[in-house]
């Protein structure tokens, strides 16, 4: 039988059970990465399992979400996870060196190896041709202490690229236009694996914007062959020894194929306040915009700036609009800034801000009251930006650029001529913001400011539970909505207690004293519950908060994980109308003495009964009856 690429490298990396479809499977990990708003939990995580070091062949902390530094909060974090490097032999990327996924595809990613990454980004490294799953910290720490990670063997779906994009049209739009297809959902438990004749003309920065990108379709993760563009981005890298040539066998037969024809692309766009809400730009023409920015481990890449350079040459930002540019790595601002573009965009009247996400989630530059913002991120859920009535739109960066100078959403098309960028044959590369762990086994002391508050301790799972709905949600709800992002709240990332007061802030901010107050309870979910980030804050700051478990239509595959990591139950209803039979403010009560796949819950006060849906694996169903993954691990380790 013939295999994808995805199912080679899952093959090859497999520890347990068998790779069908639908199986719960092991897979061993290569490689970690974290970032810093969901690397203080991983490394506390990790540092409760008291393992001398990390067991990966390279794991990497990267500070690059929230480096504002605007209290000794964020600061202490940066240190806590610059001593923990250290200490446990891991990478560390100073704040200021740029965007884990970025940095990661330039100096670390292989073909045919596997990362996990406590970020849902991370399929980005499949642009090199490896499989990148986004993960919750717990999961990263499981493996970095050398445990699989079990996932659903997703079903792979064939993307079939031919055609070749036309001027002024980018990987931006072909993610776009995916997105439009396959919806915020379309992508779960699946891979989505390009080939045909067209990936050679995509280069592996335009290749990796679509595997990001792949994130917002729900996919587990999204993977394009390794070939001669490959063997060129490793040369310019100068990693050309550690290419190897991957793809799917001959002739192989996907699950499910979809045909993207590159030459009928047109420059799309992403509407409020969600990803998949795509048109053509054509037909938003005129629409005044207010600021437009530029960056995000979607668009950032020095192919990406070097043509925004370019098309910003001899031009002037309208008056009304505010562009910022972040760069994705300190490589790329370096490369910018060492022949001239950087000054081009800077005649332009861009500002420029830190290598970092920054704007992307609402890290600065939130937007005026009701403004209309233009950006080349990859989400647009409301409120991320910092500016609960902004309206965000996403775009390829020719569309901002065109955007940005007339002041108006512009189709880019409009801009003339289409600039050839050639790279460089030779790039700067400057590793000297990495930290490279010491070769000798000397332990360090890990600082922790008093923001770094221990984990919280969890029961194993009661027999019975009961209490009320305390919020009943409609489709969609991301993790931004469940805990937001936004320097102050990221702040507190290290500190459960401080930051469960912020949970459901902007949808309803009476939830968290509600439920304290009522000694924990509910939550009714629509379909895709918990969508967008892997935060596991999203879970853990619910359950410090007492929820026993949520209920709803489907749930977004990290988030998942996450409220089975954390003892959270993840119901789902078995018949989707009973969702409008659940109020607000009700009692329900379930038995939990057997974990069966179908549990019945009862509304108290109108004795109905409802059937809804336990579908655990029996090691998930293990780690909710000890209250969570972390004693299970625990446990593990004690039997080794
Ligand atoms: C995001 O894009 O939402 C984030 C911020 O990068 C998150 C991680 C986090 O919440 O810290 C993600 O994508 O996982
Ligand atoms: Fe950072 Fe935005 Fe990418 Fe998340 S999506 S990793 S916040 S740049």
């Amino acid at each position: 039988m013939t295999k994808s690429l995805a199912e080679k490298i899952i093959s090859s990396h497999m520890t347990e059970d068998e790779m069908c479809s639908g199986n719960q499977i092991g897979m061993s990990i290569d490689h970690t990465l974290t970032q810093d708003s969901t690397g203080t939990l991983a490394y506390l995580e990790f540092e409760s399992l008291s393992l001398p070091k990390v067991k990966t062949k390279l794991s990497l902390s990267f500070v690059d979400h929230n480096m504002l530094q605007n209290n000794f909060r964020n600061a202490d974090d940066h240190k806590y996870l610059q001593t923990v490097a250290a200490n446990y032999g891991i990478i560390f990327s100073k704040p200021g060196n740029g965007i884990c996924h970025q940095l990661y595809l330039e100096r670390f990613a292989l073909p045919g190896f596997t990362l996990l990454g406590s970020d849902s980004h991370t399929p980005m490294a499949g642009g090199i041709g490896m499989i990148g799953i986004g993960a919750g910290g717990l999961d990263v720490a499981a493996a970095m202490s050398g445990e699989p990670f079990f996932l659903e063997m997703p079903s792979i779906m064939g993307i079939k690229l031919t055609g070749k994009l036309s001027p002024f049209v980018s990987a931006k739009d072909v993610i776009l236009t995916i997105l439009k297809r396959l919806t915020v959902k379309g992508g779960l438990n699946k891979i989505l694996e390009y080939y045909g004749p067209s990936v050679r003309t995509l280069s592996v920065p335009e290749r990796s914007t679509i595997t990001n990108m792949g994130t917002e379709t729900g996919a587990t993760t999204s993977i394009f062959p390794s070939d001669k563009v490959t063997k060129t981005f490793l040369k310019k890298q100068g990693r050309e020894k550690q290419w190897q040539e991957l793809s799917s066998d001959k002739n192989h037969t996907y699950n499910e194929t979809i045909k993207i024809n590159l030459s009928e692309i047109q420059p799309q766009i992403a509407l409020p306040h969600s990803p998949d809400k795509v048109e053509a730009v054509k037909d938003l023409e005129g629409l005044k915009i207010d600021q437009v920015c530029i960056g995000s481990c979607t668009n950032s890449s020095l192919r990406d700036l070097k043509l925004v350079a370019n098309l910003l040459k001899g031009k002037k930002i309208s008056d009304h609009v505010s562009l910022t540019i972040s760069p994705g790595s300190r490589q790329v601002l370096e490369n910018l800034a060492s022949n001239g573009d950087l000054l081009d965009i800077i005649k332009s009247g861009a500002r420029i801000i830190e290598n970092g996400c920054g704007p992307c989630i609402g890290i600065g530059q939130a937007p005026t009251t009701d403004a209309v913002s233009l950006r080349t991120f990859n989400r647009n859920f409301k409120g991320r930006s910092g500016t609960q009535s902004a309206q965000i739109y996403l775009v390829s960066p020719e569309t901002a650029v065109a955007s940005a100078i007339s002041g108006e959403i512009t189709d880019p098309r409009k801009l003339g001529i289409y600039p050839n960028i050639v790279e460089p044959e030779k790039i700067v590369i400057n590793d000297n913001m990495f930290i490279f762990p010491s070769k000798n086994n000397v332990s360090k002391k890990v600082i922790r400011g008093p923001n770094i508050q221990p984990l919280p301790d969890f029961q194993p799972l009661p027999e019975f539970i009961e209490g009320e709905v305390l919020l009943k949600t409609d489709n969609n709800i991301s993790t931004d909505d469940i805990l937001p992002g936004g320097s102050e709240i990221m702040s507190l990332r290290s500190n459960i207690p401080e930051i469960s007061k912020f949970v459901f802030q902007y949808l309803d901010s009476t939830f968290s004293k509600r439920a304290l107050e009522a000694g924990g309870g509910f939550i009714i979910g629509g379909e895709n519950y918990g969508q967008g980030s892997s935060r596991e804050h999203a879970a853990l700051a619910p359950k410090y908060l007492g929820v026993k478990a949520i209920i709803a239509k489907s749930f977004a595959r990290i988030h998942l994980a996450n409220l089975i990591n954390f003892g959270i139950l993840p119901l789902t209803f078995i018949n989707k109308k009973d969702y409008d039979r659940i109020n607000l403010g009700e009692i329900i009560k379930i038995d939990l003495q057997t974990l069966r796949e179908k549990l019945t819950l009862e509304l108290v006060d109108k004795k109905i009964r409802i059937q809804v849906a336990l579908n655990l694996s029996n090691r998930e169903k293990e780690i909710i009856k000890s209250g969570g993954k972390l004693p299970a691990i625990r446990a593990k380790l004690a039997h080794n």
